[in-house]
């Protein structure tokens, strides 16, 4: 039976099966020397010619190439291990080869950390990029974390609720992904920018506490902190304070580091929290980086800030939108007050900030309808539209909501700066580049002219398009 290559440490003298890639070979006159890496580490092979036909296939081997053998587990030569491998203090003598399959030439290097190749060529052969030891520990070390989110939250009587992608556009800012619709002919699905509507909801039906780690679609331009799609740890709490969310955000946030990040340091244990205004005084910015000392990877300086402006100012529009999203409940609920100054207005909203990243975003909702419909008013919505986009929800209030709020962390981002990645593009398994392609799937493809009429859709292109 094939075992692991980390568990030959306890198999000394006993004859073994491994499988794995060749990582590496090196030729030591008629001894051949073979890295053989599996899902747990590297163990070297060593093949000699006594082995005969099993030798001449080792002749062959190549990087890349998927192999399985059956050796002897062995005490390496006095003077010949290798303190950097786990396994280096023995190595295996063959005694079998089977080839599993062969590998062309790699177009690039996979036994190296990888910034310096080009990204796109990363990207197009992302398959074996993840080969490399550092974006399987990024991996690796993502799902322990998403792990742990699950058991914390789950103790603490959460439930995990899974919306749906297929949905209606919700406000989070950006560009809505449209899917079109071939039963509704002309009508198209939003793809979700958060599932911030359907949370709420999940109020209205009694659950309490919700949690999620969901998919949003954003379609905005990508940075090294942005991708088209990502994942947030999406919370929602009923008869809840701003207080008790922040306080289980940093609950979590200090086990977490604990528990698998023990070699660093938070600068500052509570969390400091700031009011917008103060942090913009003092700082000048809505998302500072408060490490001591800014240059250790080591270092996590962990802040919320408070009391948003609820409204601001788009004069390209000529209208107030708001500063995080409409559902958001103001500090103010004189509904008379609120239309007189808008811009004077304060959210309960708080963002959370890591080393000069925004982590996170939330807030206490608006539960009352009457309030909600005014903040539609002011952003300049009309009533039809007010019925047609959210009338779903003010139905839905109307049958009794518990008041409630929440927060939607950013995952990526967090594992980015946990793992000390310069981008979040080095800790999702298969990203998109800056202009939204998927190099390796090639997407997104143009479709057959029968799959478009099926959809009911026609493509204009561009020279139709400055016609239109
Ligand atoms: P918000 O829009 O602030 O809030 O999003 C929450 C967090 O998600 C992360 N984030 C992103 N990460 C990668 N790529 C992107 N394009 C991207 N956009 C956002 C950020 C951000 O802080 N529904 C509300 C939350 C709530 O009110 O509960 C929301 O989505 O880290």
């Amino acid at each position: 039976m094939r075992i692991l290559v980390k568990e030959i440490l306890n198999k000394e003298s006993q004859e073994v099966e491994l499988a794995g890639f060749v990582n590496s070979r090196r030729d030591h006159g008629k001894i051949i020397f073979i890295d053989l890496k599996d899902r747990s580490g590297i163990a070297q092979v060593v093949f000699t010619p006594q082995i005969g036909d099993f030798y001449k296939l080792a002749e062959n081997l190549r990087q890349g190439w998927v192999i399985k053998i059956r050796g002897l587990v062995k005490l390496r030569p006095k003077g010949m291990e290798n303190p950097e491998l786990l396994t280096g203090k023995y190595e295996i003598e063959a005694k079998s080869l089977e080839i599993v399959s062969r590998a062309e030439a790699l177009p690039i290097e996979v036994d190296t950390d990888g910034y310096g190749i080009n990204e796109e060529i990363r990207m197009k052969y992302r398959y074996l990029d993840l080969r490399r030891n550092r974006l399987t520990r990024n991996l690796k070390a993502r799902a322990k974390v998403f792990k742990f989110i699950r058991d914390f939250l789950t103790e603490r009587d959460f439930i995990e609720v899974e919306t749906p992608i297929l949905t209606k556009s919700t406000p989070e800012g950006a560009r809505d992904y449209l899917a079109p619709s071939r039963l509704q002919p002309g009508k198209f699905y939003a793809l979700p920018q958060s599932p911030q509507q359907y949370k709420q909801l999940l109020m209205v039906a009694g659950l309490e506490r919700y949690f999620q780690l969901s998919r949003c679609f954003r379609d905005e331009d990508t940075r090294g902190d942005r991708q088209p799609e990502f994942t947030q740890l999406d919370i929602e709490m009923s008869f809840v304070s701003q207080e008790e969310i922040l306080n289980l955000i940093e609950e979590m946030f200090i086990e977490l580091v604990k528990k698998f990040y023990p070699e660093k340091t938070i600068t500052q244990i509570p969390f400091p929290r700031l009011t917008y205004q103060e942090t913009m005084e003092k700082c000048k910015s809505d998302k500072p980086d408060l490490r001591k000392n800014s240059k250790n990877p080591n270092e996590l300086a962990f802040i919320f800030i408070y009391d948003f402006p609820m409204f601001e100012w788009r004069e390209e529009e000529k209208r107030f939108d708001a500063v995080h999203h409409p559902f958001t409940r103001p500090k103010i609920e004189d509904i008379k007050e609120m239309k007189k100054n808008p811009s004077k207005i304060l959210a309960h909203q708080y963002d959370f900030i890591l080393n000069g990243n925004e982590i996170g975003g939330g807030s206490l909702r608006s539960y009352k309808p009457e309030v909600l419909e005014a903040v539609f008013k002011i952003m300049g919505h009309s009533k039809e539209q007010i019925k047609n986009k959210f009338g779903h929800l003010l139905e839905a209030f109307s049958f009794g909501v518990p008041d409630h709020g929440g927060i939607a962390l950013g995952l990526d981002r967090i594992i980015m700066v946990l793992q000390n990645e310069p981008s979040i593009r080095e800790v999702i398994a298969f990203p998109k580049t800056g202009d939204g392609r998927d190099l390796m799937m090639q997407a997104p493809t143009k479709v057959e002219l029968e799959q478009l009429k099926e959809l009911h859709l026609k493509v204009i292109d561009e020279k139709e398009k400055g016609l239109v």
